[in-house]
C-alpha cells in the first residue's frame, strides 16, 4: 500500500489530466492519486473513470456536482485521505505548472529530512517562474512579500499550491473552519500549520505557466487574498484563530 496520496483538483483539465496521471504513475516511487473534479463540462471526470480501468488501485476520483472552488475541493480531498492510511498528502495543480518529478523531492523533504510540511517554492532563489507575463510574476511575488510582512510567516512562497503535508498536520487543523477558497486558502493553511508549530521546509521548484486549458484566476480571488491575510493576522492577535 502506498503511503503517499496526491490530491489534484480539476475543473476542465481534459487536455492535461491523462498525461499528468500517466507521469505520476510512472514515477520511481509509488504515489496514489485522488482527482477532485467539480463536474467539469469537458469530461475530465469521465476520462478519470476510463483511466481507472488501467490503474484500479492507485487512481481515485471524487466527483462533486458543480464548481465550488479550489479550497473546498482540497478540503474534501484531505478528508477523504484522512479516512485512509496515507501518511503523506500532497497538493498539486492539474495544468503541469507543477513538475511531477518534484513530487519525489517534496516527499523526501518530509520523509528523509523530517519536515512536517514541505512546500514547492518559486521564490527561494529569486523568481523561478517560466512563461508568466511580468504583471503576473510581480503580483504573485508581491503577494508573497505582503503575506510575510503582515503575518510573519517565515516562508518565501506563501501562496504555493504544490505541497506535502504529513497526516498529523492535517489532523491537527480544523478543516471545517478553513474559510478561504482561492490563493488565500493556500496562505490560511500554511499560517495555521505554522501557528500549531509544525516544521516547514521549502524545496526550490521551477513553476511553468499552463500551456493547455483555461485559467480560473479572477479578481475576486485576488481581493480575497489581500483582505483575507489581514483578517487572519487580526484573528490571531485577538486569539480567535482556530
Ligand atoms: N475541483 C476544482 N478544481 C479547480 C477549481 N478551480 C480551479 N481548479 C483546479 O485547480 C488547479 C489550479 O487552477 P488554475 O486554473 O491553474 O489556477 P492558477 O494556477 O491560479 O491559474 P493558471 O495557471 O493561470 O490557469 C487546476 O488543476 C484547476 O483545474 C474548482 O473550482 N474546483
Ligand atoms: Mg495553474
Amino acid at each position: 500500500m502506498a503511503d503517499a496520496l496526491v490530491v489534484i483538483p480539476t475543473y476542465n483539465e481534459i487536455e492535461n489530466i491523462e498525461r499528468l496521471v500517466r507521469n505520476i504513475v510512472a514515477l520511481q516511487r509509488d504515489f496514489h492519486i485522488l482527482v477532485v473534479d467539480d463536474g467539469s463540462p469537458d469530461g475530465t471526470g469521465a476520462k478519470i473513470k476510463e483511466l481507472q480501468q488501467a490503474f484500479p488501485d492507485s487512481l481515485h476520483l471524487l466527483s462533486r456536482k458543480g464548481k465550488m472552488g479550489l479550497g473546498t475541493a482540497y478540503i474534501a480531498g484531505f478528508k477523504w485521505a484522512l479516512k485512509k492510511s496515507y501518511e503523506y498528502i500532497f497538493e498539486m495543480d492539474a495544468d503541469f505548472s507543477h513538475n511531477p518529478n518534484d513530487l519525489i523531492r517534496l516527499y523526501n523533504a518530509c520523509y528523509k529530512d523530517g519536515a512536517d510540511v514541505s512546500i514547492g517554492s518559486r521564490y527561494i532563489t529569486g523568481v523561478n517562474v517560466v512563461n508568466w507575463p511580468m504583471g503576473r510574476v510581480l503580483l504573485s511575488w508581491g503577494a508573497s512579500k505582503y503575506v510575510r510582512l503582515i503575518t510573519g510567516l517565515p516562508i518565501y512562497d506563501t501562496t504555493a499550491g504544490f505541497m506535502c503535508y504529513k497526516k498529523k498536520v492535517l489532523q491537527s487543523l480544523d478543516l471545517d473552519n478553513i474559510k478561504f477558497v482561492g490563493y488565500a486558502f493556500q496562505i490560511e493553511m500554511k499560517y495555521k500549520a505554522y501557528i500549531k508549530g509544525w516544521t516547514m521546509k521549502e524545496v526550490p521548484v521551477i513553476f511553468t505557466d499552463r500551456t493547455k486549458g483555461q485559467s480560473k484566476m479572477s479578481s475576486g480571488i485576488i481581493s480575497e487574498a489581500v483582505f483575507g491575510v489581514l483578517k487572519l493576522r487580526l484573528k490571531h492577535v485577538f486569539k480567535k484563530l482556530t
